[in-house]
């Protein structure tokens, strides 16, 4: 099974939001495996955007994934990397088809409601970076023979 990094981002807390992006993750058959709210300390958000240091918009994106509390998570699922991005839908929210997390929800490409990991080496990372090894769950779910094959 796959795991990835996902976060509901602070304007998705504001606009309370939280419960409806983790019913679309649930339904879809996904497994949350930890979950913690937490304000993101400065150095940890430049980590975990790193790759973004050098473009015009870093520093508004800081600001932003900053701003307030945020949900971060871990979800288990197979192809869970792929799957995931794929119910979050594109970064512009405006472009982001209907039926997508930020097609429903947003307008703007810097607030745009969630994040989610858009590798597994990006996912291993993002996850070691909010998350020590005991907060992750491993547990079984009677279900998964229904959202499973095998
Ligand atoms: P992603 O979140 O879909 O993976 P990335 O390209 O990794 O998109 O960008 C990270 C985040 O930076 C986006 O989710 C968005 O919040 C913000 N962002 C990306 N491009 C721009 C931009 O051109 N202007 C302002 N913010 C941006
Ligand atoms: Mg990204």
């Amino acid at each position: 099974m796959e795991r990835t990094f996902v976060m509901v981002k602070p304007d998705g807390v504001q606009r309370g939001l939280v419960g409806e992006i983790i019913s679309r993750l649930e339904r879809k058959g996904l497994k949350i495996v930890a979950i913690k709210m937490l304000k993101i300390p400065m150095e940890m958000a430049e980590k975990h955007y790193e790759e973004h240091k050098n473009k015009p918009f870093f520093s508004s994106l800081i600001s932003y994934i900053t701003s307030g509390p945020v949900v971060a998570m871990v979800v288990e699922g197979k192809n869970a990397v792929k799957v995931v991005r794929k119910l979050v839908g594109a970064t512009n929210p405006a472009e982001a088809e209907p039926g997508t997390i930020r097609g429903d929800f947003g307008l703007d490409l810097g607030r745009n409601v969630v994040h989610a990991s858009d590798s597994i080496t990006s996912a291993d990372r993002e996850i070691r970076l909010f998350f020590k090894d005991d907060e992750i769950l491993n547990y079984e779910r009677d279900l998964d023979a229904w959202v499973y094959e095998k």
